[in-house]
């Protein structure tokens, strides 16, 4: 069975009331010191920011382009992490001006981890792009926001089972609710601990 249809297969519609199987993501054996917050446009990337880096935020003009870039620090059990709040993307294939500054940032700057912040209720339409994120091997966690949205439409996740199949750390989130958000620190600091404990 192709990936698409394997992925496809965690989602299940129209069952009302049910909850979702919050599972436990699953850490590659990756570092990081900056993190990349990418997505499409209105999915929560930039309340995501705000929840990790709080007051120590920097909003400047991508170099060379009229497009806002927040830039800020967060400290996770002690650790400092650089937080990039990239512009909306559709697809790494950039047609926008901001398109073209988040694979710009991707690309040139080479965040050692992305978090792929994705609207949950519409976790089929946003998937191909976390699909392009891994084929062109950059190391993404999935962050399935907006899960209070997906619970009320009766959509269920198989968090656990997306995370097999993806391969990569999976977290669900309500980032405006501030539920989910520690594991997302967590993982994320696991990523800084890795890479400064890598010989
Ligand atoms: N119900 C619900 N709303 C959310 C959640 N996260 C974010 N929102 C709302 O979604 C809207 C968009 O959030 P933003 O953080 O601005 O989205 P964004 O991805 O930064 O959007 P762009 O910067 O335009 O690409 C706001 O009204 C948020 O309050 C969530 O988990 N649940
Ligand atoms: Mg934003």
């Amino acid at each position: 069975m192709a990936l698409w249809e394997k992925v496809l297969k965690t989602i299940s519609f129209g069952k009302s009331g049910g909850g979702c199987h919050w599972g436990e993501a699953r850490l590659d054996n990756n570092h990081l010191s900056r993190v990349g917050i990418v997505g499409n446009p209105n999915v929560g990337k930039s309340v995501v920011f705000n929840n990790l880096t709080g007051a120590y935020v920097t909003v400047s003009n991508y170099p060379g382009t009229t497009v806002d870039v927040a830039r800020g620090k967060a400290k996770i059990e002690g650790v400092g992490i650089e937080v990039v709040d990239t512009p909306g993307m559709y697809s790494l294939l950039p047609i926008t001006e901001e398109e073209r500054v988040a694979r710009l940032i991707l690309f040139e700057e080479r965040p050692e981890v992305i978090l792929h912040v994705v609207d949950s209720k519409n976790l089929e339409r946003m998937l191909p792009l976390t699909i392009q994120f891994i084929e062109a091997r950059l190391p993404v966690i999935l962050d399935l926001n907006m899960m209070d949205e997906t619970e009320v439409a009766g959509i269920e996740i198989d968090v656990n089972r997306l995370e097999k199949e993806l391969g990569i750390p999976v977290v669900a989130t309500v980032a405006t609710a501030g539920r989910g958000m520690a594991t997302i620190r967590k993982r994320l600091v696991e990523y800084v601990r890795n890479q400064n404990y890598a010989v």
